[in-house]
């Protein structure tokens, strides 16, 4: 595990942005190799102070011939991106922001699900770390879930997010990157700068979380559905149930096309299926699915 030293940019103050030192990147990569459980995830780990992208370092890495299950962290993203040219903000040094790589030696249709298993990886590691109920929402949301403790004009909140890119050579995949942000000691003040849907942990918890037990939690569930995975375990029917989207009124967009509906099922590819009120079904690919219900 290393922290990468890159010029004179780190650890220097820029206007009222704290920005992370070396120091501090190099202790949080200490505290994750002492409770880090895994064989493969996070054996190899680069922790940065501050990055463009954490999928573009990982995506570098990979065309240098980096192993399976190297991790690139990065207390700080200065590009950090989601889906469809979005931008993924996170304050400094308070969230996980990370990218996992993987060399899938699976066939296409299961290497697909590779993004819903990081999701049920990371919402299972928050609930066990924190204790928080976690949902997610088509395709790639995880969201804090009602429960007795919840109030309710904070369910559906947006916790954390991923986005996958893949790298091909020939017809080949040679390459998949999935990068994770979660929000985890983001101050309830310092939402509102990230999205009007943003939640942490901190805001729902009350308390701080230990980002390296949360991390090093979070990979050994990788690790552990990964291998399941290989052994032909769908990841289909838990994704099914953990999706808060199904069953529920949505009005879905992928491009131009709006659809409104209900979200039935997913489909063995991941595609989400929605019956418009005329009774037509509609298999949504990509794109998103707000709730009609929560207005999320
Ligand atoms: C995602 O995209 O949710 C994928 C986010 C993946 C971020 C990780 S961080 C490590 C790795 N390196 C990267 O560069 N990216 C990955 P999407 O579903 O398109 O959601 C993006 C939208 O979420 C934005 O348009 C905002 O509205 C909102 N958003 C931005 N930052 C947020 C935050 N911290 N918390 C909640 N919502 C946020």
């Amino acid at each position: 595990m290393a922290v990468r030293r890159r010029s004179k940019e780190m650890g220097e103050t820029k206007g009222l942005i704290e920005t992370i030192s070396h120091e501090q990147a190099e202790d949080l990569a200490g505290r994750i190799r002492s409770v880090l459980h895994t064989t493969t995830f996070g054996q190899q780990m680069i922790v940065l102070p501050r990055t463009g992208s954490t999928n573009d370092v990982a995506r570098e890495l990979a065309g240098q011939g980096a192993r399976e299950g190297t991790i690139v962290l990065a207390e700080e993203q200065t590009a950090g991106r989601g889906r469809l040219q979005r931008r993924w903000l996170a304050p400094p040094g308070t969230c996980l922001l990370l990218s996992i790589l993987f060399r899938p030696r699976l066939p296409l249709d299961q290497a697909q699900w590779l993004t819903a298993l990081c999701a049920m990886a990371a919402a299972d590691a928050i609930e066990t770390v924190a204790g928080l109920h976690v949902g997610l929402k088509w395709p790639n949301d995880l969201i804090v879930r009602q429960s007795a403790l919840q109030p309710l004009s904070r369910a559906g909140r947006k916790l954390a997010g991923v986005l996958t890119e893949t790298g091909v050579m020939g017809n080949r995949l040679d390459y998949l990157i999935v990068g994770i942000g979660i929000n985890v000691n983001v101050p309830t003040d310092a939402l509102a700068t990230l999205s009007p849907e943003a939640t942490s942990i901190l805001a729902e918890t009350g308390r701080t979380t230990d980002r390296a037990t949360l991390l090093a939690t979070l990979l050994l569930n990788v690790e552990e559905r990964y291998r399941r995975l290989y052994t032909g375990e769908h990841p289909r029917a838990e994704w099914t149930r953990r999706l808060v989207t199904v069953g529920q009124s949505v009005c879905a967009t992928s491009g131009a096309v709006a659809i409104q509906g209900i979200a039935e099922a997913v489909d063995e590819t991941g595609a989400l299926l929605i019956r418009t009120a005329e009774g037509q079904v509609h298999r949504l690919v990509a794109g998103d699915a707000t709730l009609s219900t929560q207005g999320t």
